[in-house]
């Protein structure tokens, strides 16, 4: 399929990784036409995508609806605003943002572990998708297999989120931050335009923003995300969400309950049966482009990556039948952009683009 493809929100550092990824071939599309899309400041300013120049242009009805897809990397207001236009059009939107997340229209998808929501039947006749939030991709990629095969019971999760989830004026704090420790040994915890105290050489549990039952967006997002993608509104799962002075890829330690006893290797080998998937510990064969990471992955070495990584699965005895692990991904690729190019991926491949393009 020839595509015209729009990425609203271009210059932030989503837009930005998902115009990377998408000079990368695919099975089912090719990219035809690029159409980029952000804020006034950035209009006129040229990009360069697979030898071509192309100009940004505003955000705006006519232009967006000449695309076949749509990839919003934008706030939730400016995806509130013409997502349900577009999509009347017929054109397919991909949302990055929160706001359709929990539409019961509107399905949460991550390829490799609900892809079959995307079928022309679900999606003809309000072609909308969103893409889950970062730390909710990596997550149901362990848990959803793990849930399905072996009755998971209980989740617990904290996350070690890099800045980059905060957009680029975030990654910029952070470098300030840390030159200005170097040149004058401050280390006041003073707030900034983004994060409410200090973020280098701190750790902050908050992200986003405090709800009323004291926790954050972030938290309740991973909740009500991850028991929407096991189709389960009461599964208990209880996270704890922090900043760290990280630039690229987040982690997140997560602690299971099973309802029964469940081996090390049962585990890695239901883990391995999805793709996108790896597991590295000091026991498992890895294959030779993750030779060098060894026993563990850290963000650091996840930063370019399209796989999420699972280290140090471990029986513990705070429950009956608990394991712990440690997942580890590029937020920016497969926590956001590449989850989305993904989908388009699996739209071209199963007759969606091409029932929508021909409706
Ligand atoms: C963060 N999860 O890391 C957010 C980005 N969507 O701040």
């Amino acid at each position: 399929l020839e595509l015209t493809i729009g990425i609203v929100g271009a210059t932030g550092v989503v837009g930005q990784t998902a115009i990377d990824i998408l000079t990368e071939s695919f099975t089912g599309f090719r990219v035809k036409n690029l159409k980029l899309f952000a804020s006034r400041a950035s209009v006129g300013k040229i990009i360069n995508f697979n030898n071509k120049k192309i100009q940004i242009e505003d955000v705006n009805f006519e232009s967006l609806a000449t695309c076949h897809v749509l990839l919003f990397a934008t706030d939730s207001k400016i995806a509130l605003e013409f997502i349900p236009k577009l999509a009347e059009k017929g054109v397919l939107c991909i949302d990055k943002s929160s706001a359709f997340r929990n539409h019961t229209q509107v399905p949460l998808v991550v390829p490799e572990i609900n892809g079959e929501l995307l079928s022309k039947e679900n999606m003809l006749n309000f072609p909308v998708i969103a893409s889950p939030n970062c730390c909710t991709i990596p997550l149901v990629m362990v848990l959803k297999p793990l849930y399905q095969k072996f009755k998971l019971q209980r989740a617990i999760v904290s996350t070690y989120q890099s800045v980059s989830g905060a957009g680029r004026p975030a990654m910029e704090v952070l470098t300030e931050e840390t030159k200005n420790f170097f040149s004058s040994h401050d280390l006041a915890c003073s707030k900034s335009e983004i994060f409410p105290k200090s973020i280098a050489f701190n750790v902050m549990p908050f992200v986003a923003a405090i709800l009323e039952d004291g926790s954050t967006d972030e938290e309740a997002k991973i909740v009500a995300e991850t028991r929407k993608i096991l189709n389960n509104n009461l599964f208990p799962i209880a996270a704890t969400s922090v900043r760290v002075p990280t630039f690229v890829g987040h982690g997140e330690a997560v602690t299971l309950e099973f309802a029964n006893k469940v081996s090390i290797q049962e585990i890695k080998a239901a883990l391995s049966q999805i793709s996108g998937l790896c597991i590295i510990d000091a026991l498992s064969s890895k294959d030779e482009e993750f030779e060098e990471f060894g026993e563990f992955v850290t963000p650091r070495e996840a930063h370019g990556k399209d796989h999420v990584f699972v280290s140090r699965i471990r029986q513990v005895e705070c429950f009956e039948n608990g394991v712990s692990l440690w997942i580890v991904c590029d937020n920016l690729r497969k926590g956001a952009a590449l989850n989305a190019i993904q989908m388009i991926e699996e739209c071209a491949l199963n007759g969606t683009l091409a029932s929508l393009i021909n409706k």
